[in-house]
Formats: structure tokens, sequence, C-alpha cells
């Protein structure tokens, strides 16, 4: 086995995770930053986020504390970016995927304007980027859309959104050039399953929920289309990218009334990837809506649209695989990443309940390839867990060397099988702020951050064992894992 000659590994980020700063230079309120700490949330409520009220967002916006909306403070990047770049370049990162916070551009999303604070920023950590050769793969939105937008009209349910974020992206494109590989959408799927962090719906005024949240997706499809389009044109040499979260279903048995329901999750997996990279909606997912009266207000242009401008590559997150049968109601639940599905009896889980199906990841990468032929990238990966900083400064995590060792050496085998691999990032090479639960002691880093849930700390940053693990890893090429 052999990875490609330059083959992207690195790290991957998310603006609204690390930044802070969520005030600083002229920045707006996006949905993440009123994302509240809770601790005791039970995953489902995640899931639909039936806690998001128009209330609750209220009381935010008037919130200047950081303690309660701990992604307001990520771990300070935007102000230690360098510190931190200089750490990836000490790791021998090739590449570091992070996001645009749209807000830092246009604090609201609908000015004509754009805020030149935010493009300096953006502008500065590119070039330090630069400095070490780092290729930046840019996510132009990871779950940071305008606050504004979502108050004012429900974000991506609204047909005005996407002249909105495709001034947006010409911003990004005109004065980031030099950037190659973009995506656009984070897990674009997960609009079904977040929609208020995903695409700004106000899930407690929607009156038909499942409605607006296939409308938004098509919106969001519409608005890929025509990004990837002016990507195209602005910067000839780029290469853009669809970014899905792949979760492997398996049947709970050989039951064909199992196999069958395996299937039809895994369909639904697949639908944002069929339109994203075969330009059309397939004739399942069609079905699937008139089954259950979602009737999409589509104009005739946006099929075009989507049909014209296809994806490059095809990216994606995978931290896990799930189990579906027939009759889930004795069933054994399990989630993660914000999926609901079987607990797998043969597999270990995380502290979190995620659980750890290396070979999954192998079948994921032998799936989307034998089914689109397009390269893949693997931007999502990695273990949360507890760290323990010892009083000599180090993190003794083998656990997280052994559940990389484990899928990366499952990767390698899918790329001898064939499979066109472009590259990898682990998902939060420095300790950041949780997506789901917005803990900070949910650490995925090779990078120990000193903060607490509570913001407590000194945001001093410490190497742990894994960090020389992957040092080792990209130096030689994935050889010695
Ligand atoms: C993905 C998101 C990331 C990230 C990751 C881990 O779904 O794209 O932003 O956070 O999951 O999830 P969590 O932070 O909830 O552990």
């Amino acid at each position: 086995m052999e990875f490609r000659k330059n083959f992207l590994w690195g790290g991957a980020v998310a603006a609204n995770q690390i930044e802070g700063g969520w005030n600083l230079g002229s920045k707006g309120l996006s949905v993440a930053d009123v994302a509240q700490y809770r601790p005791q949330l039970d995953v489902t409520d995640y899931q639909r986020q039936v806690g998001v009220t128009t209330a609750d967002i209220q009381v935010a916006i008037k919130a200047q504390s950081a303690k309660d909306y701990p992604k307001r403070r990520g771990i300070d990047s935007y102000h230690r970016y360098q510190e931190d770049i200089a750490l990836f370049a000490e790791m021998g990162f090739k590449t570091l995927r992070f996001s645009i916070a749209w807000t830092r551009l246009f604090p609201n999303g609908d000015e004509l304007e754009p805020n030149p604070a935010g493009i300096k920023y953006y502008q500065n950590v590119i070039k330090e980027l630069k400095k070490y050769q780092i290729e930046p793969l840019v996510t132009l939105s990871h779950y940071e859309m305008p606050l504004h937008l979502a108050v004012e009209r429900n974000g991506w349910a609204d047909r005005r959104t996407i002249a909105d974020f495709v001034r947006f992206a010409k911003v990004c494109f005109e004065n980031f050039s030099d950037v190659k590989y973009w995506l656009t959408f984070n897990e674009i799927d997960s609009v079904t399953r977040h929609p208020f962090t995903s695409a700004g719906i106000i899930p407690d005024r929607t009156a038909n929920l499942i409605q607006a949240e296939y409308q938004a997706l098509h919106h969001q499809f519409v608005a890929s289309a025509k990004v990837t389009k002016l990507c195209h044109q602005l910067i000839p040499e780029s290469q853009v990218g669809c970014m899905l979260t792949k979760v492997t279903t398996y049947p709970a048995t050989a039951k064909p009334e199992d196999v069958l329901a395996a299937f039809n999750k895994n369909t639904l997996n697949y639908f944002c990837a069929d339109v994203q990279v075969k330009g059309e909606y397939p004739q399942l997912i069609q079905q699937f809506f008139k089954n259950n009266q979602i009737e999409l207000t589509v104009l005739p242009e946006d099929l075009a649209i989507i049909r014209e401008n296809t994806v490059d590559f095809i990216s994606f997150s995978y931290y896990m695989s799930m189990l579906a049968a027939a009759d889930e109601s004795g069933m054994e639940m399990t989630s993660g990443n914000t999926v609901l599905g079987g607990k797998n009896p043969y597999l270990e889980t995380t502290e979190w309940g995620w659980t750890v199906d290396p070979v999954g990841l192998r079948i994921s990468l032998l799936e989307l390839y034998d089914h689109y032929q397009k390269p893949l990238f693997v931007v999502e990966n990695g273990l949360g867990t507890h760290d323990q900083l010892t009083q000599d400064g180090k993190v003794h995590d083998d656990y997280r060397i052994k559940y990389f060792k484990s899928h990366l050496s499952e990767m390698a085998k899918a790329v001898a099988a064939g499979v066109d691999l472009l590259g990898y990032t682990s998902w939060g090479p420095i300790d950041l702020i949780s997506a789901s639960t917005s803990q900070m002691s949910k650490r995925y880093g090779f990078i120990y951050v000193d903060q607490d849930d509570n913001g407590n700390g000194t945001l001093n940053r410490y190497r742990k064992d894994s960090f020389y693990w992957y040092q080792k890893v990209i130096a030689t090429n994935g050889q010695s894992l």
C-alpha cells in the first residue's frame, strides 16, 4: 500500500469551535454563538434541536457571557493562530481544514459590502499557513450562519439566503484566491438532524419542520452549485468538494427485513452526495418526498444549475457505524455525531457512546468510491475523550494513538484496493469546543489546551504523546503507523 506522493495529511477545525473573539473585529453573532452549554443535553434533543426557541435566542442575544455560550470563547485562536499553526507545522501538516465565519465578513449576512477586518483576519491566517507550505482547505459554511438571517427569515428555508451566500463566497474567492481546495457546506445532510445550527431554522416557529428542512437543503444545493461555478471561474485551478456525514448502517441481523431497513437508511445517507456529485435528485428520494407530503419549491433553473456544476471530489466525516432493523422497538440504541441508530454488540463505544469501527471507515471509502468514482477526502475522524494533563505538562493518550492506528490502517487497505484518496484531516488536531455538547472536556487533539468547561485555565498549549506519533505518520507518508 502507498498513499499518493502529495497526500494531504493534516487536521480539521471550524471557526466557531476555535476562534473566540465572537464580538471582535466587528463580527456579528452566528447561530453557533447562541448555542448554550447544556451538560445534561440528551442527544435526541440535540438532533431535532427542539430546545431551540425564539425566546432562548432573545436571551442569548442579550447575554454577554461566554460562560454559558462556550463557542463564543473557543480556544482563543483568534489571537493565537500563529502559535497554533506553528504547532501544526511542527507535526508536519500538509493541509489545515478550517472554516470562514460568515459573520466576520458579513456581520448580519445580508450587507452588500464586506467587513475589511474579517477579510484581513483570514488573509493573515492563510499567509501564516503558506509560510509553512500548509495547503489551506476551506469550508465556506460550518454551522455558523449569521444569526440575523435565522431570526429574520428562518435561515436557509428562505430562498433569499442563496444570494447572500453567493455574495459571501465571491468575496472569499476574490480575497483568498491562493486557496485551491474548498468545501461548500459542512455535513450538508445534517439540516434534517439539527436544523438550527445547520440551517438557521428555528423549530418553534416553523409550521412544517420537515418541509422547511428539505426546502433549506434544496436552497443549499443550489447555492453550493452556484458557488462551485463561481469558484471554478475565479480560481481556475481550484477543486471544490461536497462534505457529508458518513454513517454506514449495517443490518442488525441477516433477516431480509433488517437488510431492507439498513438499505433504506443508507439510501437516505447517499441522497446529498447524489445531488451534488451526479447533479440530480435520485428517484427514490423523489418518491420519499411524495410519500411524506413534502412539496419543494424548485425553480426550473435550479435543476440546470445543480446538473451543470457538480463537485470535483467528495469529502466526509467518519466517526462510527450503526445498526438498523425493521422493528427497532426492543433494540439497544446508540447515538453519535447527532445520528441515532442501533448499537452494535461487536464494537466498543467511546465515553460519549460513539461506536468505534475502523473497518467501517474502509467500508465507507469503498462504498463511496464504488458509487461515484470520484476522488475522496476524509476530512474528519477522531476520538473524543477526557484527557489528563500531568504535572510535567504531558498527556499520555495511548488510547488516541490506538484509535488512529486502527483507522489509518483500514484507510490504507482501502487505498490498496484502489480508492483514489486525496488526503486525511483528523478532527480537532488541537482540543476545541465540542459541536454537540459545547464541552471543552471532550477532547480530540494532538495538542492539549488548558481550559475547562467553564472557561477557566491558562489556554496554554501542550503536546500530547499522540502529537509525536502523528508527526511520524506524516513524515513517513503513512508507512509508520
Ligand atoms: C462533526 C462536526 C464537527 C465536530 C465533530 C465532533 O459533526 O462537523 O464540527 O465537532 O462532529 O462532534 P462533537 O464535537 O460533538 O464531539
